[in-house]
């Protein structure tokens, strides 16, 4: 069979991440088949082009991955491939939780031929022996021979052939920034990010999140030696294609088990597999020295932090009461002195949330290490704890607000603003973290780093300016650029020319100025 695995596009963003479903997917199809990967995000299609791509390429079946913000289009895309007559089948976390919808047996149209429940690295090659002999079940559940729900181990983890996968898609270089970057080192031609995951699950069970529930809180990790041997063979062909590459650990606390990740980083170390990369992990696991040492050496630049709040009132109430506040600067400051930043990701819309928070918040970020931070809007999602919770008291003004996916919208009112305010004060958050003057602000933070950090301070700033403000056209790019020119024009000269390097007071109290080398323009 010719088989097609699809990601849709979220319609606002381009991605800057393959999604790992369809690799893992593509790596555990039997024998004899060849599986064809699209993802919305690189690859743009309407419903027309899709259907006839699928007429061209004479495809048997198609598999359709989305998360609850993309599945109004997956239904849309899975609508036109049924009309060409190709069956098709539909997985993750969305239709796991109401595959009645997908299936049309709760009232509304039906737009897949099967569901996969859950984790489906199990059921998947059973879905395509169905396939081939023509009798696709409607649902798939990962269970064992007793019908008792079974999480699939990590122990045997597939091999995905990223040596010879095609990932010109996925290039971020923006190319009108080829000569700035040629400057900085060997190898920016091609810059992508790979996820890539070391373990599953987690038990902590935050209110909005459908982690807990979907990969349920029995936590599995893949060994050390398959997760090193990924990464040798990410590193082989970012050399081979003298190409840059980063890795997301795409595990939802990449440090829940503290040990087990410091045994896994030192083995990374040990084999040289070093990369550099990014990973989830909350707050608490980061009090650990040695833990952020060996991210440190191991490649790791930046860490995702969900941070949602800076009200331990807010925290309480979505169940994230083990985020504390009180000790997010302090842990923001271990990272940046070992060269790591963060990414600090906040939601406002929360229940004690009144107007003015995202001012309140920015005033904290701003005594912080530069780091990312990022905003967004508390969203009930399908079999939340917090979808439960608003449901049965009446609060949501959206029920099925995927079916009308509208970007940073809410689906119900906070109790102490208006939603018209919650969409302000993200607004306020976007426009204020990301002005000319705040990026400008977070270069200069990095004064006495070398110039490869603060271009990449510089360039991270940009791209998650672009989550909330996307920069679709050549016009938006050249408007951002526009307004931070004088940034640009410093990190220019000095790539070109050269600087004085202003390195931290000397004990005698004067500051020491030398020229920068070559090996500091190459940054790290
Ligand atoms: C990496 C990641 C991202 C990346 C981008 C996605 C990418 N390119 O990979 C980033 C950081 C950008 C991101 C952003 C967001 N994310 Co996100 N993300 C994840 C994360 C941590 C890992 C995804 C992953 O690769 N998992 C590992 C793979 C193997 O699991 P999987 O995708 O579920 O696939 C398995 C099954 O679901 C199934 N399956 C999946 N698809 C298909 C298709 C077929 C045909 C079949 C048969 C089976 C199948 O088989 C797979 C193997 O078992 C998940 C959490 C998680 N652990 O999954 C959240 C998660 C997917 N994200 C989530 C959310 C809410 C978001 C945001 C909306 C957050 C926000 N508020 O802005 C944004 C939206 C992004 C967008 N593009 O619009 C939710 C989605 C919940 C939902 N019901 O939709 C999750 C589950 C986390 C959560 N907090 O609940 N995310
Ligand atoms: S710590 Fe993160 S992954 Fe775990 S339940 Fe909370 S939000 Fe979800």
């Amino acid at each position: 069979m010719r088989i097609l695995l699809y990601n849709p596009d979220n319609g606002v963003t381009r991605n800057f991440m393959p999604h790992l479903w369809m690799f893992l997917l593509q790596s555990l199809t039997p024998a004899g088949h060849e599986v064809l990967l699209i993802d919305g995000n690189a690859k743009p299609m309407d419903e027309a082009q899709i259907a006839q791509y699928v007429r061209d390429e004479k495809i048997d079946l198609v598999g359709i991955g989305a998360m609850t913000r993309m599945i109004a289009k997956a239904y849309r895309i899975a609508d036109a491939i049924r009309a060409t007559g190709v069956k098709v089948v539909m997985g993750g976390p969305h239709v796991t939780e109401l595959a009645d919808e997908a299936l049309g047996r709760d009232g509304g149209p039906r737009h897949a031929d099967a569901v996969a429940l859950g984790e489906a690295d199990e059921t998947w090659p059973q879905i395509v022996n169905d396939a081939v002999r023509g009798e696709l079940k409607e649902i798939y559940s990962p269970v064992d021979e007793t019908g008792k729900e079974r999480k699939p181990s990590l122990k045997q983890y597939p091999v995905i052939p990223w040596q010879s996968i095609d990932l010109e898609q996925f290039n971020l270089v923006p190319k009108a920034a080829f000569p700035l970057l040629k400057k900085v080192g060997e190898g920016w031609g091609t810059f992508r990010i790979i996820p890539v995951e070391s373990g599953r699950g987690c038990p902590y069970g935050c209110e909005f999140c459908t982690v807990t529930g979907f990969f349920g809180d029995s936590i599995r990790f893949r060994t050390n030696e398959s997760v090193v041997n990924e990464l040798l063979l990410l590193k082989a062909r970012a050399r081979k294609e003298k190409g840059q590459l980063a890795v997301f650990f795409i595990d939802d606390n990449f440090a829940i088990n503290v040990k087990r990740t410091k045994s896994l980083l030192r083995d990374i170390i040990a084999a040289g597999a070093q990369v550099h990369w990014v990973a989830q992990i909350s707050a608490n696991l980061l009090r650990d020295e040695e833990l952020v040492d060996l991210i440190a050496a191991s490649g790791g630049k930046w860490v995702f932090i969900g941070m949602e709040s800076i009200d331990p009132a807010n925290l309480k109430d979505v169940n994230k009461g083990f985020n504390k506040p009180g000790e997010y600067a302090e842990v923001l400051e271990r990272l940046a002195k070992r060269n790591v930043y963060a990414i600090t990701s906040f939601i406002f819309g929360m229940d004690n949330d009144t107007t003015g928070v995202a001012e309140r918040t920015l005033s904290q970020v701003r005594t912080w290490p530069p780091g990312l931070p990022i905003f967004g809007l508390l969203t009930p999602l399908p079999a939340t704890p917090l979808y439960k919770r608003l449901e049965a008291a009446g609060r949501l003004t959206r029920v099925k607000h995927w079916q009308e996916f509208i970007p940073f919208a809410m689906a119900h009112t906070p109790l102490k603003m208006s939603i018209e305010e919650a969409h302000a004060e993200v607004k306020y958050g976007w426009a204020h973290a990301y002005s000319p003057e705040a990026l400008a602000q977070a270069v200069d933070s990095l004064d006495d780093q070398p110039l490869g950090y603060r271009i990449n301070i510089f360039l991270a700033r940009l791209c998650f300016r672009g989550i909330y403000f996307p920069m679709m056209g050549k016009l938006a790019w050249v408007k951002v650029v526009a307004q931070n020119r004088v940034t640009i024009f410093k990190l220019v000269k000095e790539a070109v020319f050269g600087r004085k390097v202003r390195r931290p007071r000397d004990p005698e109290g004067e500051v020491v100025y030398e020229e920068a080398t070559a090996s500091e323009a190459s940054g790290d």
